[in-house]
């Protein structure tokens, strides 16, 4: 028989004492290995309050499967209330991010043929190539420069340089400039603001931004800031597009980029437009450049691991003589390294679903409308669905295994990550350049940790020395 939803574990009774704890482990940061130490007490499902959210916490792929088979029409994600409070404060649109309902539906279905089909891979290809290029070129100088031949270095700042390159060149179909020695402050001011609106995202998490306004609270002021200038440096881009597009109206076969096509469809209003426009710039650069400096801190661990897949990469390069489209389908275990990558280091610690139809998990009842999590850190480093999960083995990811609901790192269905084939073109790309030019390294094997800042993040610069091969 089915046990009814009160039974279920967890520490859900007393959410002002659980809010308190929570601060005293300083969860703000720790909320993965919270997680994971939840579901060693509670086993596979718990329940849990904190402040003013309510959730059901699951970890198993099996349930994994029953939560997205419930998911509905308009599948919905946690609201994130401090990013709908800061549209509301400035009377701006909500995008694809941020919208829910039919509304959500129509739009993303029109961004889906120009972002995320199949049939635009094509078109990213060779402005994300070029961009890889365009890296590969700076690390040569720097590594000349330091005249030591190799650099050691925090690569991070690079790779937000590069990441946003990247996502602008295929939302405005060229390039902006950033892997040059000048960097225009606005662009770095674009690139702080960016990780600054994630961290100010915390505390708001469980404290109402209502509330945070009304009492002039800095994080409040540091999120207005920072949205501030994320919505000014993309107005500045897509105004610049928009005016290029009336003057000369209908370019000669070349691709025009994500923002021109949209606009040249005519299915979507400008300010519509523009909010997911947006929402995509800033999505873009924090997501695949701490992913990219994972992979890279792995590589660095694993020099075997690393000639192997350069071994993958010069043989793809020799079958396809060259052409980057027919070489991303013969890299299996780069592609696998990335799923490793985002198995240890997910960006998002969890998934989630406002179930839209009554299921049972774990022999519980969960009633329709609750707020169904998948905790993805956890699942990643859970022994009973990843043998060994300690190890870093990208090979597990090879097609001869069923990977049923194991990799979920950009979610699932058709509310996943919109920017899902940019990033794994944009990443895989990258490694590929890496690989054909350079050697990582490492100093010392001390683990990192990784920190909650919205997304996960590193908790210690990571330092690497790379050489030329
Ligand atoms: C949503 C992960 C890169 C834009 C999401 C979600 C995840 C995710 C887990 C929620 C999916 C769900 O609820 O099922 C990642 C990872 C990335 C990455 C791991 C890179 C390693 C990007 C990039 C962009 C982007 C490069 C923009 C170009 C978005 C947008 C949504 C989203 C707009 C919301 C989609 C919607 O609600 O319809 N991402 N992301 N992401 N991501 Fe990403
Ligand atoms: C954070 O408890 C932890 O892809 C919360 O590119 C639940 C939660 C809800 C939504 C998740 C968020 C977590 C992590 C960051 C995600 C976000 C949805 C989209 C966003 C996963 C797990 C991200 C990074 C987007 C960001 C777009 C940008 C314009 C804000």
């Amino acid at each position: 028989t089915v046990r009814p939803f009160s039974e279920i574990p967890g520490l859900w009774k007393n959410s002002l004492s659980n809010l308190y704890t929570f601060w005293k482990l300083d969860g703000f940061r720790n909320i993965h290995r919270i997680m994971v130490h939840n579901f060693n007490t509670f086993g596979p499902i718990y329940r849990e309050k904190i402040g003013y959210y309510e959730s059901v916490n699951i970890i198993k792929p099996e349930d994994a499967a029953i939560l997205f088979k419930a998911e509905g029409h308009y599948p919905k994600r946690l609201r994130v209330e401090a990013w709908t409070s800061y549209r509301d404060y400035r009377n701006r649109k909500y995008g694809v991010l941020l919208k829910d309902g039919e509304d959500w539906r129509s739009n993303r279905v029109i961004l889906n043929r120009e972002v995320i089909s199949p049939k635009v891979q094509g078109n990213f290809v060779p402005l994300l190539d070029e961009v890889g290029q365009d890296f590969v070129t700076r690390v040569h100088k720097k590594i000349e420069r330091s005249g030591q031949n190799q650099w050691t270095t925090d690569l991070s700042h690079e790779l937000f340089k590069y990441a946003l390159e990247s996502v602008s060149t295929v939302l405005y179909g060229e390039r902006l400039g950033l892997l040059l020695d000048y960097i225009d402050p606005e662009v770095q001011h674009f690139i702080d603001c960016i990780t600054l609106m994630f961290k100010s995202t915390c505390p708001m998490l469980y404290i109402p931004p209502s509330l945070l306004r009304r009492v002039g609270a800095k994080v409040w002021n540091d999120h207005v800031k920072a949205w501030d200038g994320i919505f000014n440096q993309a107005d500045r881009c897509i105004q610049n597009i928009y005016r290029q597009l009336r003057k000369e109206s209908g370019a000669q076969g070349k691709y025009p980029g994500v923002l021109a096509s949209l606009l040249m469809l005519d299915r979507l209003s400008i300010e519509e437009i523009k909010a997911s426009v947006t929402e995509l710039m800033a999505g873009g650069v924090d997501t695949t450049s701490i992913t990219l400096l994972w992979t890279l801190y792995e590589l660095a661990r694993h020099p075997d691991l690393q000639e192997e897949l350069r071994a993958e990469v010069t043989a793809a390069r020799t079958a396809s003589q060259g052409d980057r489209l027919q070489m991303l389908k013969m890299v299996p275990l780069l592609k696998g390294a990335l799923k490793e990558t985002l198995r240890l280091h997910p960006v998002a610690v969890s998934l989630q679903r406002y179930i839209a139809e009554d299921i049972v998990i774990q022999n519980y009842h969960i009633p329709s409308g609750t707020l169904v999590q998948l905790g993805l850190y956890a699942m990643g480093r859970d022994h009973r669905i990843f043998p060994h999960p300690e190890q870093y083995l990208p090979s597990r990811w090879l097609p001869t295994e069923s990977h049923y609901f194991r990799s979920l790192g950009f979610g699932f269905g058709p509310r996943q990550c919109l920017g899902r084939r940019i990033a794994e073109t944009e990443m895989q790309l990258f490694l590929i350049h890496m690989l054909e030019n350079f050697r990582i390294q490492k100093q010392r094997q001390v683990e990192v940790r990784s920190t909650f800042e919205l997304i996960l993040l590193p908790k210690k610069p990571i330092l690497l020395t790379i050489k030329p091969l």
